[in-house]
């Protein structure tokens, strides 16, 4: 697919752009994937460890997997995927980022509009009480240290403040990503494998309200065949290139 064929159908639209955001965007900052190649760790996959069952079973186990990722996470940096859409924002042509990331890193380069959908990977919530607080410290993140207890109620375990299969999404983020869909009328999807729903079902929303969808990803996924444009290739070249010439035309 030829760049500049999707860019004159862009701004033919006078776009108003929603991204919705995987993890194949963080992949150049160095934050393996859930799916593929680099989908395990220590021979768990994600679905094995990212559930409120395996967190009652092995709370040690799901705990050593996030702070794995933290320890990688607190060595990474954004990197030129996240920064283009954070020149979107900063010429108006982005209303948001949908994320279905954890780390963070949209926020770090910049991004203001922002819906982490499966939640924060730097903070941790009490199981029983309401007190959510920060983990992140290289001390909590780095040592192998014993569970960590809610700092309030002194009683209950901490978990990661993040969405596990199973439990549903933040009932106000996802009326923030719907509403997003429906106000935009161009969606870039960007480096995600699209089987996980509900997130996967905002291209789809997107088409049905005559949003321009397209995708970045190194390879075609289920939601291709929803896309009107597939731009393959890493996105942390992809979307640099779409960015400038997009910019350049709308001059
Ligand atoms: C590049 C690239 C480069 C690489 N450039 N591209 C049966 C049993 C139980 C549940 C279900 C079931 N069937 C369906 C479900 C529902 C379930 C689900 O979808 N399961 C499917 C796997 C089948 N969904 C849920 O449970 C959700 N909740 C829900 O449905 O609630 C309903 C409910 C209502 C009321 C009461 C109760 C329930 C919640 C889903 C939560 C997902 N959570 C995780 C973990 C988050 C925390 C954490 O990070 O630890 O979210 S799982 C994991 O998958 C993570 C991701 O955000 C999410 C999506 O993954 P993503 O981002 O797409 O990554 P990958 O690795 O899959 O893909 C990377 C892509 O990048 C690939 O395409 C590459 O090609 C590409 N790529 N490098 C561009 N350089």
């Amino acid at each position: 697919m030829n760049i500049n064929t999707v860019i004159d159908a862009v701004v033919e639209r006078d776009p108003t752009i929603v991204s919705v955001v995987g993890a194949g965007i963080s992949k150049a900052s160095g934050m393996p994937t859930f799916r593929g190649e680099d989908g395990l760790w220590n021979n768990y996959r994600a679905e094995e460890l990212a559930t409120p069952s395996a967190f009652s079973k092995d709370p040690k186990l799901v705990w050593e997997w996030y702070r794995a990722r933290m320890r990688i996470l607190l060595e990474a940096e954004p990197n030129p995927a996240h920064y283009s859409l954070t020149k979107l924002e900063e010429e108006n042509i982005s209303i948001g980022i949908i994320t279905q990331n954890v780390d963070g890193l949209h926020e770090i380069a910049g991004s203001k509009k922002i819906v982490e959908i499966h939640g924060r990977i730097r903070y941790a919530r009490c199981v029983n009480c309401d007190n959510i607080e920060r983990w992140d410290s290289s001390t909590k993140a780095q040592k192998d240290i014993a569970l960590p207890y809610c700092h309030k109620c002194e009683i209950n375990l901490l978990r990661p403040d993040v969405v596990w299969f199973g439990e549903p999404l933040d009932p106000q983020s996802w009326q923030q990503a719907t509403e997003l869909t429906m106000q935009s009328n161009v969606m870039l999807v960007i480096g995600t494998s699209g089987v996980v729903v509900p997130v996967s079902t905002l291209p789809i929303y997107a088409k049905q309200n005559n949003s321009i969808v397209i995708e970045f990803n190194i390879e075609q996924t289920p939601i291709s065949g929803y896309c009107d444009y597939s731009l393959l290739g890493p996105c942390e070249e992809t979307l640099p290139e779409f960015t400038e010439i997009l910019l350049e035309k709308m001059k």
